[in-house]
């Protein structure tokens, strides 16, 4: 889990030594236990497959291009095992709930040689996520499409094991992320270049869903005639609530 105040620290850092970077996304690795989350996580921010969960370690991020536009995504790894068993891991529900709440984008992530953690995060995992979104942005305007909408993808992992032990049909998921309207992949955790392009699409998913929202928010404000300050989200908002966490506690 990532440390609050490491992660503020690692912001300003971020932002002083790049004046070109302009965004910035907490992305949820969100998945049932062992299907590869801290795999996938650690090839992707150190093109090495697995690393000591360190609980106490610095927040990591990494830079990406999108488009022409620099973004630094800080990838979180959960698991959807916290919801079934409260004391499962250090942190509270509460603690994983606001990163559900507030993460621009999710990574939802099962493992193509078990089919119930394909179930799992298409079903009720899935699910959790849009029941946590925010109703309502900041000036107490509910969003447009009923919840804070949100970047997302689906991927299958340990796609190196499909030739012997595949139980997860990939038209299947792929059937499934298309009336989702979101990307699908497989990958396995020995492809870095598959895996960055994945937190590219989750970027590029992440903002068009911001888009969408504020779309929604102008056009109910010119409905209303109400005037409404501009206010970016994202990783500046997420930090924001972490401080005041930080001060509750
Ligand atoms: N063959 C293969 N094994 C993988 C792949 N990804 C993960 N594994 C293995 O699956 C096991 C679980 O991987 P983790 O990354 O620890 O899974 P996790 O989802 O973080 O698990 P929890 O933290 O327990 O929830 C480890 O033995 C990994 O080496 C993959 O793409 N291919
Ligand atoms: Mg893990």
């Amino acid at each position: 889990m990532r440390q609050v105040s490491s992660i503020q620290r690692l912001l300003r850092r971020s932002n002083a030594n790049d004046q070109s970077t302009t965004r910035g996304w907490f992305v949820v690795v969100f998945g049932e236990p062992g299907v590869g989350k801290t795999c996938f996580t650690d090839m992707f921010l150190k093109g090495e497959h697995f690393q000591l969960y360190v609980p106490s370690a610095q927040p990591e991020s990494k830079f990406i291009q999108v488009g022409n536009v620099r973004q630094c995504i800080f990838p979180i790894d959960l698991s959807t095992s916290v919801y079934r068993d409260p004391q499962h891991g250090v942190h509270s529900n509460i603690f994983f709930e606001s990163f559900i709440k507030k993460a621009g984008g999710f990574v939802l992530l099962y493992d193509i040689t078990d089919k119930a953690t394909f179930d799992y995060i298409t079903t009720k995992g899935y699910s959790r996520i849009v029941l946590s979104r925010d109703t309502e942005d900041e000036y107490g305007v509910p969003y447009g499409s009923g919840t804070q909408r949100f970047g997302c993808v689906l991927v299958g992992t340990k796609l190196d094991l499909a030739a012997n032990k595949r139980q997860v049909d990939r038209a299947l998921a792929e059937q499934w992320a298309e009336t989702q309207g979101i990307a699908f992949y497989e990958v396995d955790k020995y492809q870095r270049d598959a895996i960055d392009a994945i937190m590219v699409d989750v970027a590029l998913s992440s903002g068009e869903a911001e888009k969408r929202d504020a779309e929604d928010a102008a056009e109910a404000t010119e409905a209303t005639g109400a005037v409404k300050p501009s206010k970016s989200r994202g990783i500046s908002k997420v930090v924001h609530m972490f401080r005041k966490k930080g001060q509750n506690t």
